[in-house]
């Protein structure tokens, strides 16, 4: 029973990491010029824009040896719905979070993400400044991208919680082919009250099996 209730406990706490994850903007449900926001929470991320605006793109073609194709993700400096420039930057932050439950925070080693970007706006230096950070907020560091298209962005180290990317151009930027490995999901913390509360039955079940062992070694004695 002791041994039931361990592996029962292991089961809760254990979540098994997801598989690497390919966003190329073209998934279902994704329409041109739809703000990207929570569409794709179901794969583990969320998109959140500050100063701009982050819209599926697709009428305008790349530099011909650039990798974004097709659909991508479009983010204006000055909003392109309102057509008002606030002067501030674009701000877009992408949280991994648990795909079954988006309020729940995920992280992925931040070895296994890549992109694509493409900013023909060169002033000013850096294009695009992108910060990574844990869980907890903690700076794990920060790409600066210089020229007009870089393919499969990689260089980012750590548990990945959100990346951050910052524009203070004028044109945005595009983002495309967003890659990243396996996804793991913090546990919330009903999860460690129902551990604790496990554990304390364990304990219990323990003291009771050793108690009547007690009892039965004396009556046989
Ligand atoms: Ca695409
Ligand atoms: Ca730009």
């Amino acid at each position: 029973m002791y041994l039931v209730i361990v592996a029962c406990l292991g089961a809760i706490l254990w979540i098994p990491p997801l598989p690497a994850t390919v966003i190329t903007f073209e998934e279902a449900g994704l329409h041109l010029l739809d703000p990207l926001s929570t569409q794709l929470a179901s794969l583990g991320v969320i998109f959140n824009i500050s100063g701009g605006a982050a819209l599926i793109g697709g009428p305008f073609v790349p530099p011909a040896s650039s990798a974004v194709s097709g659909r991508y993700l479009m983010i204006n400096t000055c909003h392109y719905l309102a057509q008002t420039c606030s002067g501030t930057p674009a701000v877009l932050t992408v949280y991994f979070v648990a795909p079954w439950d988006s309020t729940l925070p995920a992280y992925v080693d931040g070895s296994t993400i890549s992109f694509d970007l493409w900013d023909t706006n060169d002033t000013p230096l850096p294009r695009v400044i992108v910060h990574a950070y844990d869980v907890a907020g903690g700076h794990l560091g920060t790409l600066n991208l210089l020229s007009e298209f870089v393919n499969n962005v990689t260089g980012f180290t750590g548990p990945v919680h959100r990346l951050v990317f910052v524009d203070h151009g004028a044109d945005g930027h595009v983002v495309d082919n967003f890659r990243f490995g396996a996804l793991t999901a913090v546990p919330e913390p009903a999860s460690f009250l129902l551990v604790g509360a496990g554990l304390v039955l364990a304990g219990s079940y323990r003291r009771r099996a050793a108690s009547s062992n007690n009892r039965a070694r004396k009556l046989g004695s």
